[in-house]
């Protein structure tokens, strides 16, 4: 039986990749960080009892910042596979702690690849890291693929670019097998909440059913190639299968506007919206609604607002990829479009919100959490 390690397998892509990799027959290990609060919600569906016979799901305390810990992890788990996920994701976050960013998505990604070398496991254990679109920044050539020039734009993406390059240092160095997936945008009804699809359908389905009044938004016009999370993580597992290691983006190669993703959020709850104005202050008012879901909403209602505070102190307007390498040599498609993807997490958004309004109209009035 093949064991996988997962960093940041409480995350987005760790919680779909672990599900894959069990359904393949993997035993799974994942790092999970201490927090004060329970932190596992999506894992929790596939948690195994340690305390159980054949346990194939395994989840051990560690951070990356702390390579001591890393080293035991690895020296105990002894995995085929590691995929390297844990990061601080969040671009406009990293402006606010640039040096913490850069220690997890860089510096972490040195931690785990010399941890690996240091135990003498460089040749046993493949290792995937999560690299990013966010590398191409201001973009040199559109669309972009495995040889478009970096040019990043955000202390994410400066930490990413070493953790990057390292990844390559470390292959040609050691000869370990060791690969970066450039991937694009991709999304989920487990995106967490302040990224900015997410943001849109879980604000706007608070908005349907009376929990908020407004979304305030950055920038309306940034362009992305969105896709979505089950398609990718498939993809990181499949480049691990190769004969040799090498890079892939990995992209849908359509792009669309934020601004295109609040109208087809707000069609799905049956709201139809008109963009007033220019720059901070442009709006969103609606036109009309139909259907059942959004009693709480009428037309005239304006619902979504520029807010500069969402404005990245740089910004990266504009993201295409071309998935042709990963089409062609792994045969790797991408199986659910960004409209679908959208109209699941309404959906998800939609029977949560629901949820919520019952609660307070039977006098529970949880708060709803709304900072992004
Ligand atoms: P998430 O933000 O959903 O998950 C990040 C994970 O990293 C969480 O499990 C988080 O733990 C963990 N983590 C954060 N800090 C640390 C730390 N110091 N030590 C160990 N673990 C840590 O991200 P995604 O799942 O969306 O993305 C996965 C990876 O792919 C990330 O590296 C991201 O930068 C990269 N990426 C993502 C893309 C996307 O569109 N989703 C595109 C390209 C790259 P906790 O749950 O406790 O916060
Ligand atoms: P990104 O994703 O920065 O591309 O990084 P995010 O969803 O945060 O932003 C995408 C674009 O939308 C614009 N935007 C807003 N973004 C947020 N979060 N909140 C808003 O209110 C808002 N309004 C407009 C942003 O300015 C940006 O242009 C994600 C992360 O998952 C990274 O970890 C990953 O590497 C890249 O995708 C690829």
């Amino acid at each position: 039986m093949k064991k996988a390690l997962i960093t940041g397998v409480t995350g987005q892509d760790g919680s779909y990749l672990a599900e894959f990799l069990l359904e393949k027959g993997y035993e799974v290990h994942g790092i999970k960080r201490r927090a004060s609060l329970f932190n596992t919600q999506r894992v929790d569906h596939i948690y195994q009892d340690p305390h159980t016979d054949n346990q194939r799901f395994v989840l051990h305390y560690g951070d990356l910042t702390d390579s001591s810990n890393l080293t035991r992890i690895l020296q105990e788990v002894q995995p085929d596979e590691v995929y390297n996920l844990g990061a601080q994701s969040h671009v406009a976050v990293s402006f606010e702690s640039p040096e913490y960013t850069a220690d997890v998505d860089a510096m972490g990604t040195l931690r785990l690849l010399e941890a690996i070398r240091l135990l003498g496991l460089e040749k046993k254990t493949r290792f995937y890291q999560a690299s990013t679109s966010e590398l191409y920044g201001l973009v040199q050539e559109t669309p972009q693929k495995e040889t478009t020039p970096f040019y990043p734009r955000s202390p994410y993406a400066v930490a990413k670019l070493y953790a990057y390059w390292i990844t390559v240092n470390y292959r040609e160095a050691y000869g370990m097998y060791a690969c970066n997936g450039v991937l694009f945008n991709h999304e989920s009804p487990r995106r967490g909440e302040t990224f900015v699809t997410r943001k849109i359908t879980r604000g706007l389905a608070n908005i349907a059913q009376g929990l908020e009044s407004c979304l305030y938004m950055g920038n309306l016009d940034a362009l992305r190639d969105w896709g979505h999370a089950k398609d990718y993580v498939r993809m990181q597992w499949m480049m691990l299968q190769q004969d040799q290691p090498e890079d892939f983006v990995v992209a849908t190669g359509v792009q669309y506007s934020v601004r295109e993703f609040i109208q087809w959020s707000a069609a799905e709850l049956g709201i139809e919206l008109r963009f007033e104005g220019e720059g901070v202050d442009e709006t969103a008012v609606v036109v009309s609604v139909s259907g059942e879901s959004a009693p709480a909403v009428k037309p005239g209602d304006v619902v979504v607002k520029v807010d500069p505070r969402y404005f990245r102190p740089a910004e990266v307007e504009t993201l295409l990829g071309d998935p042709t390498k990963a089409k062609e040599k792994l045969g790797w498609v991408p199986e659910i479009t960004v409209q679908e993807m959208c109209a699941e997490m309404v959906q998800e958004d939609l029977q949560a919100a629901k949820r919520h309004a019952l609660l307070k109209a039977h006098g529970h009035d949880v708060p709803v959490s709304v900072e992004n």
